[in-house]
């Protein structure tokens, strides 16, 4: 199976990016999580990026804060699809780090999720691998009948306290 890469550009990105690799450990979907940043270690997260397909990854997901090129900066060395997640980490509430990744110039993309969207990353992550991979097909659709059938829950809760 193919492994996801969650890449993010602080330490204090990891109570917000924990989300992703809670919901790929969910999925039984192997995982790495490392700290790169595009602006302190561009570098590290260049090579780490030029090797991705060659390391057995087949999704990026990059979270960053602030002026948050991490995502764009890992697309930029790799075809494998990367998902950004913008984090809000400063006084603009995230807007800073949604426009710095979702604002790629035709010819790189970069998959965005919500600001702070670190689980739903991890679900597009899993989806993209599913493509080719029945066993996380089967986990997704497992997931996705848990999640309706909540929520239809919620609403039988709901109607009884009329
Ligand atoms: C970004 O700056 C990081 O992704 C983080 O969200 C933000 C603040 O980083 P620290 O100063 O906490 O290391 O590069």
């Amino acid at each position: 199976m193919k492994k996801v890469a969650v890449i993010m550009g602080s330490d204090s990105d990891l109570p917000l990016m924990q989300g992703a690799l809670d919901m790929l450990g969910k999925l039984n979907i192997p995982c790495e999580a490392h700290i790169y940043s595009a602006h302190r270690t561009p570098d590290a997260a260049a090579d780490f990026a030029k090797n991705a397909r060659a390391n057995g990854f087949g999704a990026i997901i990059a979270g960053a804060g602030k002026a948050a090129h991490l995502a764009g900066a890992l697309a930029a060395r790799t075809t494998l699809p990367v998902i950004g997640v913008p984090i809000k980490s400063s006084t603009l509430d995230g807007l800073d780090a949604l426009l710095s990744t979702v604002q790629m110039p035709s010819g790189m993309p970069v998959a965005t999720v919500a600001i702070d969207g670190a689980a739903n990353a991890a679900l597009l992550a899993a989806q993209i691998l599913a493509v080719s991979d029945d066993t996380i097909a089967q986990k997704l659709e497992e997931l996705r009948a848990r999640q309706t059938e909540a929520v239809l829950l919620k609403d039988r809760a709901l109607q009884e306290q009329k």
